[in-house]
């Protein structure tokens, strides 16, 4: 870390005695345009400085987080969370090492090298990621881009920010050479922060190191494009309070390259790319260790992604239409031991293999200007398989060796074939007022989690409820029912777009009671050993439920000084065959912020308020919360064409307050007890400086 540091130290120096160029659009803020079908956060200079990118979806109509850690943050969009969601990265698939999410695909592009984050708004298009039933999320890293000169120009960025909550301390850069053929990049970025402070104390273990690097080319000839980019992120230490260990490192590589045509009328796009990601984690080197040294565990996992995307897109006087095929491929690994019992081990999952191969056709068309119409069609075959198991409980504890054996002599191969449909409708009435409806059918197979889980642990791709699960090898793909209607009103300076949404879902996995005897020993006679009082097992079943709401985004500009904007979102998630709520599903919310605006600085102000949430699941023990109100301020200051100043507060009042969706303490602390939910961050002050050239 030192090293890089240096480097950049060096690098801002070198830019720093640079003549300053000015750009054209130097420093865009935040801007989350209004479009019909999705919202796009630009954050080329965004005033937030957390260092999880899943924070920014926030700022998106339906889209929340469920906080496990600083780097952590599992999107959620509409009640659903995880893997429900399709993630884009670069244009790269990525599945998580982490067998509860600690890596969600979204901390692979770390916001401070963040260009652009888009969410599909409702009905995520077929053509997108494979699997879409929650939603589809859209990330991309800057880069340089090809310029129209045959002259080479050199531009980058360098940031650094610093914030007071947790001494957290960020320096990033990007460097750039382009001309109107070739360009080449290389970003780095390193941070870090120490355990967050609330009124009542502090959060432990929330502190975070990571690095982040990345190389990219790209080479224009004609109508050819070709890209090639590396990334290296290494995440070194990082808390996880929600779950039953801490980040020790995350290293993962990155590859993907990209080849476009632009043909007469039709365009080819084609993706290739892989990633290999590594993970160790342990419950006794960040947080308190357990007094008991038998009850020490590593988890040492791993996933290797490999996949690639084709598509080709034709466009005539109607629209376009868009055909494609794509394939993604994850193995997942997971070995648990004891450093103080070399004979101990767990693996968790033995080459947990899950491949989709996907076929799509998706259609634009354009009606007398009056009406659009989007249709598309996708088969998905899902493929699953994994290896045999073994562990020390299995050869000491009768329960756990029937568990093994079950799960060694069962047919572990599976197969998918899905479909999924879409169509989508607007009707523009006048300038000002566009209608729109959208019906689709949405699938998702269950992950390598809810499949091969084969003894009861807590590897649940995040759920951190505190409940072992085992998997379930017949399980069947989720399929989901949508219906959404909105409207986009246009008028003078005021625009409102909200959405009205219900899906059944059919199949859907959690879960439930376990009838397993050996399961329910297994976890009966580990808490006699270990003095503990874990509740009996879940089992991952198929069951039915439904969610309905309300989101929606406005915005009025009274006059170039001054604006107003807000959210509001409304999100219920029930079972649909037994009297019960899902779990982990967003209270009501609403944001409302002021603006002001002037040549060279700005100023703004927001309001968050959350309503408690009593719907909670049974089944997982889930606890209410009560509601809260926050207020945010934060500012920037344009010293010269090159060089921004930011400057803000988090949570002004130091309100305590606990988000619903950041989970329950795991870990000692004096300060908040074990089981207890955990509290939101407190009074954070951040200054950021941004340079440019
Ligand atoms: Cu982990």
């Amino acid at each position: 870390m030192q090293n890089l540091r240096t480097l950049l130290a060096l690098a801002f120096l070198a830019v720093s005695i640079k003549p300053a160029v000015a750009g054209e659009h130097l420093f865009d803020e935040i801007i989350v345009t209004e479009r019909q079908t999705k919202r796009v956060i630009y954050l080329e200079d965004q005033l937030d400085i957390s260092p999880d990118t899943s924070q920014l979806l926030k700022k998106v109509p339906g889209a929340n987080v469920n906080g496990n850690g600083p780097l952590s943050g599992i999107p959620q969009y509409r009640g659903m969370f995880g893997a429900r969601i399709g993630f884009v990265i670069n244009g790269a698939l990525l599945a998580p090492a982490g067998p509860n999410w600690m890596d969600p695909p979204l901390s692979y592009v770390a916001p401070a090298q963040l260009v652009k984050l888009e969410v599909y708004r409702g009905i995520a298009p077929v053509s997108v990621p494979q699997e879409t039933i929650g939603g589809a999320i859209i990330s991309e890293t800057v880069s340089a881009d090809f310029t129209n000169t045959k002259e080479f120009t050199s531009s980058g960025i360098l940031t650094t920010s610093a914030q007071s909550v947790n001494d957290g301390f960020l320096l990033s850069g990007l460097t750039s050479f382009a001309n109107n053929s070739h360009h080449v990049s290389i970003a780095a970025m390193s941070e870090e922060g120490d355990d967050a402070r609330f009124s009542g104390g502090r959060i432990l273990p929330s502190s975070y190191e990571r690095e982040r690097g990345e190389v990219s080319y790209g080479f224009r000839s004609a109508n050819h494009t070709f890209s090639i980019n590396y990334t290296r992120n290494t995440t070194g230490e990082a808390g996880t309070p929600t779950l039953a260990m801490d980040i020790d490192y995350f290293s993962g590589d990155l590859f993907n390259a990209r080849y476009q045509y632009e043909g007469q009328g039709w365009s080819l796009d084609a993706r290739l790319f892989g990633s290999e990601l590594h993970h160790g984690m342990t419950n006794y080197h960040l947080r308190p260790t357990p007094i008991d040294k038998t009850l020490w565990r590593q988890n040492t996992t791993s996933a290797e992604n490999e996949g690639f995307v084709i598509s080709g897109t034709h466009q005539d006087d109607f629209g376009e239409w868009q055909i494609g095929f794509d394939y993604f491929s994850t193995v997942n690994n997971s070995l648990i031991d004891n450093p103080n019992n070399t004979m101990f081990f767990v693996e968790g999952f033995n080459n947990a293999t899950r491949s989709v191969s996907g076929v799509f056709a998706e259609h634009q068309h354009r009606f007398s200007g009056k009406f659009q119409l989007e249709i598309g069609a996708r088969i998905n075959y899902v493929k699953m398989s994994a290896d045999a198991v073994d562990g020390t409980p299995a050869r000491m504890m009768p329960p756990a060796m029937a568990l093994r054996d079950q799960f060694n002599e069962a047919d572990r191969d599976s197969s998918d074939t899905n479909l999924d449909m879409v169509a989508k409708l607007w009707h523009r009435t006048s300038d000002t007022l566009s209608l729109y409806a959208g019906i689709a059918q949405k699938t998702r197979s269950p992950s390598f989690q809810e499949r091969f889980l084969w003894l009861p642990l807590q590897a649940t791709g995040g759920l951190a409820d505190g409940f072992t699960y085992t998997g379930n090898l017949d399980l069947e793909a989720e399929e989901s029912r949508d219906i959404e209607l909105g409207f986009d009103l246009i008028y003078s300076r005021f625009n409102i777009s909200p959405r009205l949404f219900y899906r059944e879902v059919r199949d859907f996995i959690q879960g439930t009671p376990t009838e397993n005897q050996a399961a329910l020993m297994f976890v009966n006679m580990m808490n006699l050993r270990n003095r503990t009082d874990n509740p009996n097992p879940l089992r991952f079943n198929n069951v039915d439920a439904e969610f309905y709401g309300l989101d929606i985004d406005w915005k009025y500009t009274l006059n170039e000084n001054w604006s107003f904007s807000g959210l509001m979102n409304y999100v219920r998630g029930k079972r649909s065959d037994v009297d019960d709520n899902l779990y982990r599903v967003a209270p009501a919310n609403m944001t409302f912020v002021v603006d002001y605006e002037k040549e060279n600085w700005n100023l703004n102000a927001e309001l968050v308020a959350y309503a408690s949430q009593n719907h909670v699941s049974l089944i997982n023990s889930e606890e209410t919360t009560t509601g809260y109100e926050l207020m945010n301020i934060s500012g920037s200051y344009l010293v010269t064409e090159n060089l921004r100043l930011s400057m803000g507060v988090d949570n002004v009042l130091d309100e305590t307050y606990q988000d619903h969706l950041t989970g329950y303490n795991r870990a000692r602390n004096p300060d908040i007890v074990v089981g207890g939910r955990l509290y939101g961050y407190g009074r954070n002050v951040f200054l950021k400086a941004n340079y440019k050239w």
